[in-house]
């Protein structure tokens, strides 16, 4: 789309292409109107689901923070000190001695808060799991090249090409890595994961290359020809390009129609198609592509999914021979089929069907509906023409990021992930205890229902298309998505539409404060507390229509909490007010009227997550703590079966009680009725009271698969369960394999085939964690769907021998001033200058 691609930071060379492995220097804008064309096309047609073009890959971190040249005032400053009009504010001289020199500031010049980067090293190679780099990229696809498994190192003209879809990190495996960071053993070897669609051979390939940090390189395949068919390959430009240039001459038939029902519009000009409408194939076998019509709300700045016009069709579209494609199945307001374009233009001359007729100007309304931006015929609310609140580092950052590994205040992770699955942390400890090995974003599902021949029945997986990056380059927003003080960690992906690796500034570091208390108490001659400070790994994605935010927050007692966070805009279907089936105007069976012609089908939004704890070492138990209720007997006959009598002081014959049972064989589980604490325990390791040291995983608010029969619940099968635990195994990588949704009679590689009943007592195991939330669009999703988040915690249970935090300097005061204690002192100053601008 255009507008990404003006989008990149410019500051990043983002659309600069390293020359350096024989290509030539290629500038942004240099890209010529065909490369633009196509990735325009490419991006309109992707969403819903979102196409990722790229891999994530070498994150090379900047600081884009501070930098000081100049300093900004607050209009006023506040006395010294963020403590002031506070009784209990004498900071304890033994937390921080230093003197504060107040006669400086007095005068309210005050200087730029003292800052240093954050970012000790860029060696992005030098971390196990750091993402694959621009150059790694190159080299792995000249070497595919010079042995001839790829066909070209251009952008594909012909699906007849053999050419690489996607390249990520194959990340080694988890016994070298351990062996390496844990034992001294060899540093694992670099290697890329290279997905290679081959239209001669009608397959999809996944090979192995490198080791790329070693001049002597090998290509295995990771599967088998034909194992993966060409027709449940995700979609690409390329074919959606053919496709487009397929329907213009059906567009050409039924220009009248168009013209007559949609208030004067012509195609090309007011109209695009969408059509990656997924899956192209229930079998894998056979291709088959849905499409639909929409106005061009944005004006082509982005796709517009929320004007979708009731004409519709299907293009067969098997295999690599474009001539033995053809367009059929066309309807109008859900009537059809029709098998040609001719067909439904005859029916409609003829007055055989039903029609529509948008209202006049309508059309010229639809940037005004849809574009985001303010609302410029209504005054400001009070007081909003001030500047809100906002959060600095007095004292610098108190992170530092060495390469991809990060480290705050005794915890310590790497940073790591890719294009298809999204980001992913590894090697997570705090206080030098390994607790995870992985966490990292899986895939994402969404299923459609609604009364439309286009609009029903998607099921999308986002991972197929790519969570991070694709075809819309994912860029933090400084100042939006990441505060101006946080630091953008860059990463790369692989384009196939252009063959080229892209640089892309998608990772946001930085401290947060919470502005409230991690936890306090007051007596009756004391107050103590302490402030929440947390460490935030952000990552925003655009997948198409909807932006994904995954967050990762580091407390100070050791908690991580994991956010999954929705926004952008709905993927809309169109509503025929006159419809006969529905008595009532204001909704349908699937979901509201939320605009003139508008309903918002209903759809869920599950994100499946790989939790692979390591508590203390790799074999660990999974636990179900349950909370329970019944006659105290029977309470007391869970530990002692031979107990025979309540003790009299059991005032009432109800109580509740725990059960604990540890899961002994693999098993995907939801949250119940009945309510349960899911633990993670280490049988072998105790804390100081004897008790099995763990981690909680606790979802939040989350929604539930409702379908019961559906063919979509193999290949998603993660959909299923919050939480399924299974044996960790090399070959079980993922929960969903990235070609399944596309033949989900037939999938290969699914969370419930992991799921054959295994041992999983002290075993090294892993949690697939599944929360979501269910979409009813409402009139409030237009034009934006305000964010919505779910997500999980992961709560030490156990672990400690007590409170993590009293390590750190908090407050606490007493009335008769025998004990103060304060956050260390520090000296007022103005907030560092920043520059951050995306189209600059
Ligand atoms: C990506 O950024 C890195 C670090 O700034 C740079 O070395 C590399 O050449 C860039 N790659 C591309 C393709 O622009
Ligand atoms: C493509 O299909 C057409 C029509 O069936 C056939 O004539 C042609 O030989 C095919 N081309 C290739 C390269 O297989
Ligand atoms: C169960 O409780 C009874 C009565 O207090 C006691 O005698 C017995 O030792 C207990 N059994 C076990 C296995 O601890
Ligand atoms: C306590 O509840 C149990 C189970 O409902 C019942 O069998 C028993 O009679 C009750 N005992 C008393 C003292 O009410
Ligand atoms: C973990 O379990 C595996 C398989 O049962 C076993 O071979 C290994 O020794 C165990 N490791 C530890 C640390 O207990
Ligand atoms: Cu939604």
């Amino acid at each position: 789309m255009h507008h990404q691609n003006q989008g990149m930071d410019s500051r990043n060379h983002a659309y600069d292409v390293d020359g350096g492995e024989g290509k030539g220097k290629l500038r942004r804008s240099n890209l010529s109107c065909r490369e633009l064309c196509w990735l325009q096309m490419f991006a309109v047609l992707m969403f819903g689901v979102g196409i990722a073009g790229g891999i994530l890959i070498g994150i090379y971190a900047y600081h884009a923070g501070p930098e000081s040249d100049g300093s900004t005032q607050c209009p006023t400053l506040p006395p010294q000190g963020s403590q002031c009009g506070n009784a209990h504010s004498t900071p304890s001289p033994n937390v921080n001695p230093k003197e504060q020199d107040n006669n400086e500031h007095a005068s309210g010049t005050l200087g730029e808060c003292p800052t240093t980067n954050p970012v000790t090293g860029t060696r992005y190679e030098s971390t196990v799991f750091a993402p694959l780099t621009t150059a790694e990229m190159y080299k792995a696809a000249k070497f595919l090249k010079d042995n001839g498994v790829v066909s070209t190192l251009n952008a594909p003209t012909s699906l007849f090409e053999n050419f690489i879809l996607y390249q990520w990190l194959d990340v080694p495996t988890k016994t070298a890595a351990l062996d390496f960071l844990d034992n001294g053993g060899p540093k694992p070897q670099r290697h890329a994961k290279v997905t290679v669609q081959r239209g001669q051979e009608l397959d999809i390939m996944e090979y192995r290359v490198g080791p790329l940090d070693s001049n002597v390189m090998t290509i295995n395949s990771l599967n088998k020809p034909g194992d993966v068919q060409f027709n449940s390959r995700p979609y690409d430009g390329l074919e959606v390009g053919i496709m487009t240039q397929m329907l213009e001459k059906d567009m050409t038939t039924l220009a009248p129609l168009i013209a007559e029902s949609f208030d004067g519009a012509k195609y090309p000009e007011d109209l695009v198609f969408n059509l990656f409408n997924g899956p192209p194939s229930t079998s894998g076998v056979d291709r088959d592509t849905r499409w639909v019509i929409t106005y061009n709300g944005f004006k082509g700045a982005d796709v517009d999914l929320i004007h979708i016009l009731p004409l519709s069709g299907r293009v067969h579209n098997p295999g690599s021979n474009v001539s033995q494609w053809y367009t059929y199945d066309f309807h109008y307001l859900n009537q059809g089929p029709y098998r040609t374009a001719s067909d439904l233009m005859n029916a409609y001359n003829r007055n055989e069907i039903r029609k529509v007729k948008l209202e006049k100007g309508y059309k010229d309304t639809t940037y005004d509906r849809i574009f985001p931006k303010r609302d410029s015929g209504q005054p400001y609310r009070e007081n909003a023409d001030r500047h809100g609140p906002r959060v600095y580092y007095p004292s610098g950052p108190r992170y530092t990021i060495d390469g991809t590994h990060v480290k705050w205040m005794d915890w310590s992770f790497d940073i790591s992930g890719g294009q298809i699955r999204g980001p992913a942390l590894f090697d997570i400890k705090f206080r030098n205890e390994r607790i995870l090995y992985e966490l990292a974003v899986n895939d994402i599902s969404l299923n459609y229902a609604m009364d439309s021949h286009s609009q029903n029945n998607i099921i999308y997986a986002d991972a197929t298309y790519g969570i991070l990056g694709g075809l819309t380059p994912t860029t933090i927003m400084k100042g939006v998505d990441c505060p101006e003080h946080g630091t953008v960690l860059q990463t790369s992906f692989w384009l196939a539409d252009t063959q080229l690796a892209y640089n892309m500034s998608s990772i946001c570091v930085f401290e947060a404060d919470g502005q409230d208390a991690l936890w306090r108490h007051a007596g009756s001659s004391f107050e103590a507390g302490m402030r929440n400070r947390y460490l935030v790994v952000r990552v925003p994605t655009v997948i198409g229509n909807y932006d994904y935010t995954f967050e990762f927050d580091f407390y100070l007692d050791g908690k991580i909490f994991n956010y999954a966070k929705a926004s952008g805009y709905i993927q809309a279907s169109f509503w025929d007010e006159h419809d006969p089936k529905w008595p009532d105007k204001s909704r349908d069976a699937f979901g509201y009227r939320i605009s003139d012609y508008m309903t918002g089908p209903i759809h869920d939004h599950m994100f499946g997550y790989k939790v692979d704890f390591d508590i203390i070492d790799r074999n660990n138990t999974f636990q179900v703590v349950k909370w329970k209720a019944g006659p105290a007997l029977e309470a007391l006959q869970t530990q002692n079966a031979s107990i025979t009598k309540a003790p009299e002081y059991f005032i009432y014959n109800e109580t509740r009680y725990i059960e604990w049972e540890k899961m002994a064989q693999e098993k995907g589980i939801r949250k119940t009725p009945e309510q349960q604490f899911w633990l993670v325990v280490n049988e072998r390791e105790k804390n100081k009271w004897g008790v099995e040291r763990g981690y909680q995983i606790a979802p939040l608010q989350t929604g539930s698969q409702a379908l019961i029969n559906h063919p979509l619940l193999k290949a998603l099968s993660f959909t299923k369960y919050h939480c399924a635990v299974t044996k960790r195994k090399e070959e079980e990588p993922t929960l969903t394999s990235i070609y399944d949704v596309n033949r989900m009679d037939n999938p290969q590689a699914y969370l419930d085939k992991h799921i054959d009943g295994e041992s999983i007592l002290d075993e090294d195991i892993v949690n697939w964690v599944t929360v979501g939330f269910l979409h009813v669009p409402i009139a409030e999703d237009m034009p934006m769907t305000v964010r919505v988040e779910t997500g999980f915690l992961l709560k030490p249970f156990n672990f400690f021998d007590r409170t993590a935090t009293f390590d750190m300097p908090q407050y606490t005061d007493t009335k008769d001033g025998s004990l103060k204690e304060s956050e260390p002192l520090f000296d007022q100053c103005s907030e560092p200058k920043t520059h951050y601008c995306r189209f600059c």
